[in-house]
């Protein structure tokens, strides 16, 4: 997976044809300049890009992907690069023509991407531009008194384009869905330069096949979306957190589908474990919550435009817990917030972690996770393992330190469970690169078929993320 990379050469006539295209000053093909796109955020996944190019406009994308055509190059569409299963930084080994030899691979940056229209007032609804980043979407929309249903520790970074072409989830899962029921509209490249657009926002659209929620999820490897139309949700400015000390993630599913029927405000029910609370606590310091530690937490938001502090408090008062704390507060609420959202950082500033983002019938999440940490013990003794997540949806993050990044054994330790256990072996991260090789396992030959049968009619060249989601096409 890290591998020694074989960048191939970039054939003069390709950087010709993407200077004209999107402008000299936006095709990057200096090691330094291209460094921060050839990487992912984890530092697992990598490759050599040919070049980087950063078009500004759909029309520019369209004619970036001709000249990649005309010359085979394969591209790999990049929003933020906070995408955790290499899906959006150049493969290792880079994909090979027909006669064997690596082809160019092209890392296409959405980051210019920005225009923003007003928000639609009546429908409650905006467009904007794929590159535009989660937060700065937040600042705009709150300033009119709406609130976006998704919502995510990289928010900072990611943008609306990479969230759609991932479907990504977030922590608001449980009361507004994944990014998929967000979009009412998108605007998207076709491999062969077509422009694809249905963006006038109609909540009920049956015109024909949808292709907006055909792209979320496909990973870059269809379409480049160049422009979405989102719907949006009323602000919940009052807000309330609690942090409960539970027994096991079993006691912590069961109050949190308790908690989801009797608190109509809720928007987040988030675990973790101590380890994970305490590596947390080492690298951005802060103090513990509880005098002592306890083996999971759960946290629970409420939003709503009345201070739900009284409901929320009544809610986990029937649950007998080890103990709990509640923050009404803004400074309170980011303290407990960063205990959960600063896994992510925590981990990757401890080592080059494997992620296995997995989808586990909510039922099953007790079970899950003692089985899961006893299936890593037997793949890797040595392994530590923090497994934290959006309890309430069923999705939970495995996060294991210590084996190589290219020992694959705990990833298919996890990743089998997940499937025993009637999960799948990607939640909200996707396939990407990590995890093609589970993907028949997971949905069976007939699904994989079917896509594989969409990706060829739409993408018969394979340009697009080549290697993301199934084996290329070519070795069919
Ligand atoms: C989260 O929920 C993100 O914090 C990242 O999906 C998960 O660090 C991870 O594995
Ligand atoms: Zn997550």
């Amino acid at each position: 997976m890290s591998h020694q990379t074989d960048g191939a050469a970039l054939p003069a006539q390709l950087l010709h044809s993407l200077r004209e295209a999107a402008g000299p000053s936006h095709v990057l093909t200096d090691a330094d300049l291209r460094a921060t796109y050839e990487t992912d955020w984890t530092r697992r996944f990598h490759g050599v890009a040919s070049a980087v190019v950063r078009p500004g406009t759909v029309d520019e994308i369209a004619a970036v992907l001709r000249a990649c055509g005309e010359v085979g190059a394969a591209v790999v569409p990049q929003g933020g690069n906070t995408g955790l299963v290499g899906g959006g930084v150049p493969r290792a080994a880079a994909p090979r023509d027909e006669h064997g030899s690596p082809r160019p691979q092209v890392v296409l940056s959405t980051l210019r991407l920005r225009d923003r229209e007003a928000v639609d007032e009546v429908a409650g609804e905006v467009t904007v531009g794929g590159g535009v980043t989660l937060s700065s979407l937040q600042e705009r929309i709150r300033r009119s008194g709406w609130d976006f249903g998704v919502d995510m520790g990289s928010r900072d970074s990611a943008t609306v384009g990479g969230m759609i072409a991932t479907n990504a989830g977030g922590v608001n899962v449980l009361r507004y869905g994944v990014m998929r029921q967000q979009l009412v509209g998108i605007e998207a490249v076709l491999a062969d330069g077509t422009i694809i657009r249905r963006l006038p926002g109609l909540v009920k659209d049956n015109t024909g096949y949808a292709l907006g929620p055909l792209l979320a999820g496909s990973e870059g490897t269809l379409a480049i979306i160049t422009r979405v139309r989102l719907r949006l949700v009323p602000a919940v400015p009052r807000r309330a957190v609690a942090l409960l000390a539970v027994d096991d993630a079993a006691q912590a599913a069961a109050y949190a589908a308790q908690l989801r029927r009797r608190l109509p405000t809720i928007t987040a029910a988030e675990l973790f474990d101590d380890d994970g609370m305490r590596l947390v606590l080492r690298h951005s310091g802060g103090e513990p919550p509880f005098r002592e530690g306890h083996p999971r937490y759960l946290l629970i938001e409420c939003g709503a435009a009345a201070d739900p502090t009284d409901e929320l408090v009544e809610g986990i008062a029937g649950l007998p817990s080890r103990d709990a704390v509640v923050a009404t507060d803004e400074s309170g609420r980011r303290r407990l917030w960063k205990l959960r959202e600063g896994h992510t950082e925590s981990v990757n500033a401890a080592g080059v972690p494997h992620k296995l983002d997995v989808a586990v019938p909510i039922g099953r999440i007790g079970e899950f996770d003692v089985a899961v940490r006893e299936a890593i013990r037997r793949a890797d003794p040595r392994a530590r393992t923090y497994v934290y997540g959006h309890v309430g949806d069923g999705n939970l993050h495995v996060n294991v330190l210590g084996p190589d990044p290219d020992d694959e054994a705990v990833d298919d330790a996890v990743l089998e469970l997940a499937i025993q256990m009637g999960g799948a072996v990607s939640a909200e991260h996707g396939i990407g690169v990590a995890k093609v090789r589970w993907l028949v396992a997971d949905r069976g030959e007939p699904d994989v078929g079917a896509m594989r049968a969409i990706k060829r009619s739409l993408d018969p060249q394979d340009l697009l993320n080549p290697g993301v989601l199934f084996i290329p096409l070519d070795r069919d």
